[in-house]
């Protein structure tokens, strides 16, 4: 069982158990991919796995899981909701690397300054954040024009040990998504035009960012090629962009 395993088989248990899942189309050739990487006794199969589903408040519910090892190993994990909802996003990347572990984990706003928005998706959640926060130090420099895409209960911690992460960093997941599953239930539809306007604004202006700086572009690109890797990430994993535009 490899570091994330758990957490992939709990997000998608617990959706299961609260949510009306109905499954996502992944792009043919993408549910997993495989390459062969490294030299002589450092040779490693490095396979990348997807899930997506979605439901009637959640346009897409996505997970990309990498698999390379002791020393690879990441689960990205994303919830976009509908246009029509005013939902922050779920984010999660957990990742391991040679250097060791990098964890970000949030529920990202789309209107990060707007003080109504942050009483009602962001004041609920803060004791929570602490109280994880309290175990789990603060990562450290993250690039700066990252940071309107986090809200104040980013938890983002660089764990030393390995056990850190498979107690306190699970903890504190699964206590992220069931907060987020619980502001999934109470979220009312949205039919102003104007907010429905700036949601899909905001929506793009996450999306663009994320595909564009995606941090995993040049170790997808070394594995898998330059082609395979574009079309993943504008593809699948941050695919808005061409979902709107195959519509309007
Ligand atoms: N990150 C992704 C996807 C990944 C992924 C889709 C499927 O968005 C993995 C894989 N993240 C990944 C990897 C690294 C990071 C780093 C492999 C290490 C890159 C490296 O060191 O070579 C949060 N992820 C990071 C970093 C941050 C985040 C801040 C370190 C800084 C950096 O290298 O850029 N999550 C990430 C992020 C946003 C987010 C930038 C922005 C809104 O939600």
């Amino acid at each position: 069982m490899t570091l994330y395993q758990p957490f992939l088989d709990h997000a998608i248990s617990y959706m299961k158990s609260h949510l009306d899942l109905a499954p996502y189309p992944i792009p043919e050739g993408f549910e997993s991919k495989s390459a062969v990487v490294g030299k002589g006794k450092h040779q490693e199969t490095v396979i990348t796995t997807s899930y997506a589903f979605q439901t009637p408040k959640l346009r897409q519910i996505r997970a990309a899981h990498v698999q390379g090892g002791k020393a690879l190993q990441v689960l990205n994990f994303v919830i976009f909701p509908q246009l029509n909802y005013e939902l922050p996003f779920f984010g999660a990347d957990l990742v391991t690397l040679p250097g060791g572990h990098l964890i970000a984990l949030d529920m990202q706003p789309l209107f990060r300054d707007d003080l109504a928005y942050q009483a009602k998706y962001t004041e609920p959640i803060l004791p929570m954040f602490h109280a994880h926060q309290e175990h789990l130090t603060w990562g450290g420099d993250f690039p700066e024009e990252a940071q309107p895409f986090f809200s104040p209960a980013f938890l983002w911690t660089r764990p030393q040990e390995t056990s850190v992460v498979e107690t306190r960093v699970f903890a504190a997941f699964q206590d992220y998504l069931q907060a987020y599953l619980n502001f999934v239930e109470q979220a009312e539809a949205v039919s102003n035009s104007k907010t429905l306007q700036s949601i899909e604004d905001a929506q793009l202006r996450y999306l663009r960012y994320r595909a564009e700086k995606d941090p995993a572009r040049g170790m997808f690109k070394r594995f898998y090629g330059e082609e395979w890797t574009e079309e993943y990430i504008h593809g699948f994993l941050f695919d808005l962009e061409r979902k709107i535009s195959s519509v309007s």
